[in-house]
């Protein structure tokens, strides 16, 4: 398939989640062992202390489960971009947060920190680009979101992966509905049975 021919956004975006903090060092990441793999729909997470476009981080039933503190994430994957132009790109992050695109480091925001705004401008062939991007929480509120603004686009929206995978925060909850409900219909059955 053409570039030009596939879904502007990632085609693919591998969170690595960590159980420790990274302290802003890129090198933590490779002689760690990650705590889970999933693929993120895309990066936009909060604990719940800052509005926006985020959802939470889904950690129930993960090996981060009730982790809200020290934890730190790799994601990787290929951007794809539809149409060559001016990109901009803007993160909002608590704590550390590193961004690279075709391997060079286009945000870096390495501190601990409360909620802060990075945006860079770059020009973009069409095409694929490799994609990384290093978070990592230290403690108090956690934030991660990456958006950008395609060329004469006016404003700033999430990027997407393509096809579109489900969000992982809901995930725990319909399977909890559907436990409930499962339990709920052989509690009837049951009674149906005694009665
Ligand atoms: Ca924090």
């Amino acid at each position: 398939m053409a570039p030009s021919a596939m879904a502007a956004g990632f085609t693919a975006l591998n969170g690595d989640y960590y159980n420790d903090y990274f302290y802003g060092n890129p090198s933590f990441f490779t002689p760690h062992t990650k705590a889970f793999t999933r693929q993120d729909a895309f990066i936009a997470f909060t604990d719940g202390g800052s509005s926006g476009p985020y959802v939470n981080w889904g950690f129930t039933g993960t090996p981060l489960n009730g982790k809200s503190d020290d934890f730190s994430v790799r994601w990787t994957g290929s951007l794809q971009v539809d149409t060559a132009g001016t990109y901009s790109f803007q993160t909002v992050s608590d704590d550390g947060i590193i961004v690279y695109l075709d391997n060079s480091v286009i945000i870096s925001n390495p501190t601990v920190h409360a909620p802060q705004t990075d945006e860079v401008s770059l020009s973009l062939s069409a095409g694929s680009h490799p994609f990384e991007l290093l978070y990592g929480e230290r403690g108090g509120v956690s934030v991660a979101l990456l958006q950008w603004k395609k060329p004469g686009g006016s404003s700033f929206s999430t990027i997407l992966s393509q096809p579109v995978v489900p969000t992982p925060g809901p995930l725990p909850l319909l399977g909890l509905a559907a436990a409930f409900k499962t339990s709920r219909n052989v509690r009837r059955r049951l009674r149906s049975r005694l009665g």
